[in-house]
């Protein structure tokens, strides 16, 4: 009789262990299951606030995770890095399962970005690429910023056949389209035109304008043209060349980059001569490629965004059609 409820014992202990252990056989399988849109939770270290383009970026990042049913950690870095940094180690911290960043500028992340690997995080480079190994991100999603400054050069040789001084206004000094809208530039720019000084706005109006109040100041009607490396310091650029009592868009010719509403406003008032475009709405591709990246598949190395150009006689036709 002993050894028979022995063995009962014995044999429920095992019902037990084999029970408990399937059961977490099943809970191992559910983890390893496709993730879906309604159950991927993205953290996305976005860099500020600075410009137009921006604030439509943001819109469509947050805009598309409502639409999908995606939990979305969202933090505003305000152009700071350390900032960005903190906000990709808190995503970490969290297990989130895909973080997505635009790099405010391109140096200095190997080692976040190495702490999100060690976790098991894939990450998305948006918008704006960093300088970093290949093993360490998913894919980039962005546009191709040296063919935006080849296009804005070859508007600017149009606009000044005759040659003559420009002005630059340079984006965040060490940031992706900073960099590369500056070294397009110069590819197409022709031999008659010369820049006789570039510095940076850091892509917001208040400094476009504050730059070109000083480029005035120090060469006045020797400029012909103005670059400027994205809309808002070119609209910030406009105010202060009105300032200076010059016609914007006709004694000083402007090619700027973005295409944003504020760059079609500038030019149905023939203040702004052309705007290369480049295109934030990037929500509705960035969850799809998280969502590929949870689910192990290979990405490629790069995902172009379209873009265009735009000039002032089909401006008011186009403006209601615009998104941003
Ligand atoms: O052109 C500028 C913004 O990274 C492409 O950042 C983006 C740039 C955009 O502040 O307006």
């Amino acid at each position: 009789m002993r050894k028979l409820s022995l063995l009962v014992v014995v044999m429920m202990a095992f019902f037990m262990i084999v029970g408990c252990s399937s059961g977490s056989d099943e809970s191992a399988s559910d983890d390893a299951a496709e993730k879906t849109m309604e159950n991927l939770v993205v953290g996305y270290a976005q860099i500020g606030a600075e410009s137009e383009w921006r604030t439509a970026n943001t819109a469509s990042i947050k805009e598309t995770a409502e639409e999908l049913g995606v939990d979305l950690k969202f933090s505003d870095a305000q152009q700071k890095q350390e900032n960005q940094i903190a906000a990709i180690r808190s995503y970490i911290a969290e297990d989130v399962d895909v973080i997505g960043f635009s790099p405010v500028v391109e140096t200095g992340w190997e080692t976040v970005l190495q702490e999100a690997k060690d976790a098991g995080i894939p990450v998305i480079m948006v918008d704006r690429r960093a300088d970093v190994p290949r093993e360490l991100y998913a894919t980039y999603l962005g546009s191709d910023f040296v063919e935006e400054g080849r296009k804005a050069g070859n508007e600017m040789n149009t606009l000044l056949p005759e040659g003559g001084k420009i002005v630059e206004l340079v984006g965040t000094v060490g940031s992706a389209p900073a960099n590369d809208r500056y070294s397009g530039f110069r590819e197409t720019m022709a031999d008659n035109i010369e820049i006789i000084d570039s510095q940076s706005g850091d892509f917001t109006r208040a400094q476009g304008k504050e730059v070109m109040e000083a480029f005035l100041k120090n060469y006045g009607d020797e400029i012909v043209g103005l670059y400027a490396h994205n809309d808002d310091m070119a609209i910030g650029a406009i105010q202060a060349i009105e300032e200076f009592g010059l016609q914007p868009g006709v004694d000083i010719k402007i090619v700027s980059i973005d295409a944003v509403r504020g760059a079609f406003e500038a030019m149905i008032d023939g203040k702004l001569n052309v705007t290369v475009e480049c295109n934030p709405l990037l929500g509705p591709q960035f969850y799809d490629l998280a969502l590929r990246a949870v689910n192990g598949e290979e990405l490629p190395e790069w995902v172009p965004s379209e873009e265009s150009v735009y000039y002032p006689d089909k401006a008011e036709e186009l403006l209601p059609e615009r998104q941003y």
